[in-house]
């Protein structure tokens, strides 16, 4: 047993008597949507997830513990402090061993779900191969991750903030399937289509935890990316957020941001720049998401691990 790992009784009790449940990251809650607004959809998040049939882990770094299942008033706190780390793996020894407060990102929370035993992890956007890559070497250590550890994401594609096609290139490279939910195009978070097409498709919860029972039954290591995209009603156009993405990325470069503030800056301008549209379809993707994840976590119990 980890002793670093506190496992919150409630998500405890349910591994423990193979009920679904599904990890939530706080990276999001902490550096990717302002406050009120971060607490309240981890709050919903979570409540979709019940409402799917599964228990939700949220994950992130207090008091010394990698804490798998977090209650109100730790969601509270990762959303309302100002010093709260950007945890990505590399980080997570330095956070804990100083007990500092950390919220995790996809790579760090894959790790600590996988830990406690938990297969499906939902987000919405992951980290991935930033444009401009061939001369940053910006390259998200989720990538990294997602070849080495057995737990899915769910995710609303990747956001044109990065370089979808290297992105999509760089997964091959690593051996990381890459499934869109319900359409052959693969998603951009805030749109429903990029341009690219997804490398697989399924159409149903029960044939995505199909593919990862049999992946794992194999001993093929990694993750599974399952691209959900965003609904019609909530989706920004790809023409219209790319202008927006153009603004965004111009000003991160001439207020010289770098490395692991270039995500959080992004989403902020890029919320500023929209009036606040692209955080509301922000929102509405991670909530879609979460239901499909606790779909499939419950799939998955059914099949039998
Ligand atoms: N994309 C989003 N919102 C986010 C992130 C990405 O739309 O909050 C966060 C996730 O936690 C992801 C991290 O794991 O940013 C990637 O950061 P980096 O590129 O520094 O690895
Ligand atoms: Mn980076």
């Amino acid at each position: 047993m980890n002793p670093y790992l506190q496992i919150h009784p409630e998500v405890e009790d349910a591994l423990n008597t193979r009920r679904p449940v599904v990890a939530l990251e706080s990276t999001i809650i902490a550096h990717g949507m302002p406050y009120p607004q971060n607490v309240d959809t981890a709050r919903t998040v979570e409540s979709i997830v019940r409402d799917n049939g599964a228990i939700p882990a949220t994950i992130a770094i207090l008091n010394g513990k990698l804490c798998v299942g977090l209650d109100e008033k730790q969601l509270e706190q990762l959303g309302n402090s100002r010093d709260v780390w950007k945890v990505s793996i590399r980080d997570i020894a330095y956070v804990v061993s100083n007990k500092l407060a950390g919220a995790t990102t996809v790579a760090a929370t894959m790790r600590a779900a996988s830990e406690a035993g938990i297969r499906i992890f939902v987000t919405g956007g992951i980290g991935g191969v930033h444009r401009g890559a061939e001369k940053t070497m910006d390259i998200s250590s989720d990538l990294t991750e997602m070849s080495r550890t057995n737990v899915a994401v769910v995710s609303a594609g990747v956001k044109s903030i990065l370089d979808i096609g290297l992105t999509l290139e760089y997964l091959e490279t690593l051996g990381v399937p890459v499934v869109t939910y319900g359409q052959d195009d693969f998603p951009a978070f805030y749109s429903r289509r990029s341009g690219f097409k997804s490398p697989l498709q399924l159409n149903t919860p029960e044939a995505i935890a199909k593919m990862l029972h049999a992946k794992w039954s194999m001993n093929l290591e990694g993750s599974v990316l399952i691209a959900n995209p965003i609904s019609e009603a909530d989706e920004v156009p790809f023409e219209v957020m790319e202008k927006h993405i153009h603004q965004g990325l111009e000003d991160a470069a001439n207020a010289g941001i770098s490395g692991k503030q270039t995500t959080p800056f992004l989403l902020k301008r890029i919320a500023e720049i929209t009036g606040g549209d692209s955080l509301k379809s922000n929102i509405a993707l991670v909530k879609n998401n979460a239901a499909l994840g606790a779909r499939m976590a419950s799939e998955l119990m059914a099949i039998h691990f």
